[in-house]
């Protein structure tokens, strides 16, 4: 049994933190951090992002058996794409997975960066080494898009968080079959004078519990420093994912530690998934300061009621 200490936060880091940082890697780069976990089987998967030394961005696989002790693959296992039409549009890197699991098929959708902007793009896994292209599925000035794990009314189901003029909110869109969007509308937008006053963006794929889907999101403030990057969630209905049920008044994760301060980018958590397990405990996987991947945990049930009772967790 692993021992987590209490902080302030309603998730509890890992006394173990950070789960993986520089020193782990098998081969150079700069920074790793903002990693998507998958559990299959009795085996924890972890795409995550690396920032090499020239600056952009790729993804690696690290595998744990326990969800704390992680083994990074010998080589990178996706780089932005050499070849056309790909290049033209993530020739500056990718950027922040997020997988999902529907109907049987790993999903990931990732960031696609380039001198054009940021655009979504998703990718089809089966063993998290080899990834095929399916289609970016936004224009420029997209990111932090979210896969529903499930159909809702036969349609597919996604989060993203378009720019708009600077101030960006969650927006939820629908497909039939994942590569056209449409029927997109706000669905979380910041909170004048709250933690996530600046922007919002989906972090963790929504997670399907009796009280609604919990959205794990991350939101700003922003500081005379910079802005600061903190985790919060929000349930939506099950049956219309575009009505909002509930919406945590306070964060459950804030940068408090060292390694969450100081880094790259200081004050900054920032999930890309989570683990439900059996016990219905969760593991949120997270990228710490832009430097290092960490875990927190806490049990569903608390980050529901949390949520509902929109208030300080006890
Ligand atoms: C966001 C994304 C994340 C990053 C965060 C903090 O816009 O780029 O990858 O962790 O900023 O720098």
């Amino acid at each position: 049994m692993v021992r987590l200490k209490s902080g302030r936060d309603l998730f509890h880091r890992w006394e173990g933190n950070p789960v993986l940082a520089l020193e782990d890697m098998p081969f150079r780069c700069n920074t790793v951090f903002n990693g998507t976990p998958v559990k299959i089987g009795n085996e924890y998967l972890l795409l995550l992002r690396v920032e090499g030394q020239q600056g952009y961005s790729f993804f690696a696989l690290a595998r744990s058996r326990d969800g704390y002790h992680f083994e990074v693959h010998p080589e990178p296992v996706m780089l932005p794409a050499h070849d056309r039409p790909w290049n033209d549009y993530e020739c500056a890197g990718i950027e922040d997975p997020r997988a999902a699991c529907i109907d049987g098929t790993y999903y990931v959708l990732y960031t696609a960066v380039s001198g054009r902007g940021y655009r979504i793009a998703l990718a089809q896994t089966a063993d998290f080494l080899a990834f095929e292209r399916l289609g970016y599925i936004s224009e420029p000035g997209n990111k932090d898009g979210v896969l529903f794990p499930e159909r809702v009314n036969g349609l597919y189901v996604r989060l993203d968080r378009p720019f708009g003029r600077g101030i960006g909110s969650i927006w939820i869109s629908y497909s039939k079959d994942l590569l056209h969007w449409g029927n997109s509308r706000v669905l979380l937008a910041p909170r004048p004078g709250y933690w996530d006053e600046f922007r919002v963006g989906a972090s963790a794929p929504p997670i399907r519990t009796d009280a609604g889907w919990l959205e794990i999101y991350h939101g700003t403030k922003m500081t005379s420093s910079g802005p600061i990057y903190r985790t919060g969630a929000a349930l939506l209905d099950l049956e219309d994912p575009a009505r909002v049920l509930a919406r945590c008044d306070v964060p459950l994760l804030s940068p408090r530690t060292d390694y969450e301060r100081i880094g790259d980018v200081g004050n900054v958590v920032f999930a890309c998934g989570a683990v439900v397990e059996p016990d219905t405990s969760v593991k949120l996987y997270y990228g710490a300061a832009d430097t290092s991947v960490c875990v927190a945990t806490a049990r569903l049930q608390d980050i529901v009621d949390c949520t509902l009772n929109g208030s300080k967790p006890g």
